[in-house]
């Protein structure tokens, strides 16, 4: 296959993020079959007719299921909010198409897993968003792991911490509404930890979790409310967790600890993990993507200590296709890797990594972790 054709559902973060994806692969992944960007979808005509033109589609609709009628879109990539995937997911399976869907996959593991159930049986490519595994460092972080180099591993230990929550002001926006969101900082920051782990460790056996909602209510978006009357905005519940903290056992033997929150002053984008093993250790923070800290126990002792290796080197994963060594990359480049694996995929007749199965793994690690908090005890796996 020399080209995928793409429809797309979703025209705000993600949808950019993706699209921007789809105008440099060709650039500087040439091999790689080259995405026609033929429709974007979105509900509201005049934004989307905006995004479209300012982004480079050659068409847009209000309506994704006009979009999933067409025989010219290979594609469907799915950035609209987590309440409407499940739908669309099962639509495009039926419609033959082959699915990109953001991440959590679904708004509960029962959702997820129907929707594993449909693609499969559709015999269809389906991947989901988790760009992080695509970061250069993380990758050189699981090419040591792979090859032994840390030994055995005893300790994962990771936090992903944001801070626009911070401010109790901040208004009641999709993401704090269980009905739409499915989970707060656990499904929207949580979910890359997870994967992460499995990625780079492998499965857990059990977990137990607490969170916190510390901001009970928020002012309503003032296109929901209107504007304020007596200087006071309408206010409406937050349903979702501002964090979520939980510990893990991993098959391997290994402990974890994870923490996600979007409350924590000064975090910006701190998706950070530290990884322990008997022969050797390393840290990632993505405040600082393009190194990873790195020990190893065999260094002589009066050198030992951490070490900062910059992830930009010809021998680093897509570090060829870019800059001269020590020229960094971006966020950006997380999502065009990423996209780079599903067109090759497709190319490949192959599933991309990650799937619709680590969609699964991940959603049912976040089921698990909630049972623990709501029954108070450790949860295995399993359970869920
Ligand atoms: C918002 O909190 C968000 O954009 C997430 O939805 C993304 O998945 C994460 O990459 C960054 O933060």
């Amino acid at each position: 296959m020399k080209q995928v054709r793409v429809g797309m559902i979703g025209y705000k973060f993600m949808g950019k993020a993706h699209s921007h994806a789809y105008r440099d692969v060709p650039m500087f992944f040439p091999k790689v079959p080259k995405p026609v960007m033929k429709t974007i979808c979105g509900r509201d005509a005049e934004a989307v007719a905006q995004a479209a033109e300012q982004f480079g589609w050659e068409s847009c609709t209000t309506d994704w299921r006009e979009l999933l009628q067409r025989e010219d879109i290979d594609l469907v990539d799915i950035n609209a909010p987590s309440h409407v995937h499940k739908e669309i997911v099962l639509a495009s399976a039926a419609a033959g198409k082959h699915v990109f869907c953001e991440k959590p996959l679904a708004l509960t593991l029962a959702e997820s897993r129907k929707m594993l159930r449909a693609v499969e049986a559709a015999g269809v490519k389906h991947m989901v968003g988790f760009n992080y595994r695509f970061v250069p460092a993380v990758r050189l972080a699981k090419k040591l792991i792979d090859e032994g180099r840390l030994g055995h591993i005893y300790h994962f230990r990771a936090w992903f911490m944001q801070d626009w929550l911070i401010d109790p002001e901040f208004p009641l926006v999709w993401r704090l509404r269980k009905e739409v969101a499915g989970s707060g900082a656990h499904g929207d920051l949580g979910a890359h930890l997870i994967d992460l782990a499995h990625y780079l460790i492998g499965d857990m056996t059990e977990v137990v979790g607490m969170n916190e909602t510390f901001v009970k209510e928020r002012p309503l978006p003032e296109s929901e409310a209107g504007a304020p009357v007596d200087g006071r905005q309408a206010c409406g519940p937050v349903t979702v967790d501002d964090a979520t903290l939980f510990l893990a056992r991993f098959a391997g033997g290994a402990l974890g600890s994870f923490e996600a929150t979007r409350i924590a002053g000064g975090c910006r984008c701190r998706n950070a993990f530290e990884i322990n093993g008997s022969e050797g250790s390393v840290k990632f923070d993505f405040e600082r993507m393009n190194e990873l800290q790195v020990f190893f126990a065999d260094d002589p002792g009066d050198v030992q200590g951490f070490r900062r290796v910059l992830a930009t080197d010809p021998s680093h994963a897509y570090a060829e296709a870019w800059w001269p060594p020590g020229h960094t990359i971006g966020y950006e480049h997380t999502i065009i890797h990423e996209t780079v694996e599903l067109l090759q995929a497709i190319g490949e007749d192959r599933q991309p990594v990650p799937n619709f199965r680590d969609g699964v793994k991940s959603q049912q690690v976040l089921e698990a972790v909630d049972l623990s908090i709501a029954e108070r005890r450790w949860a295995s796996i399993q359970e869920v």
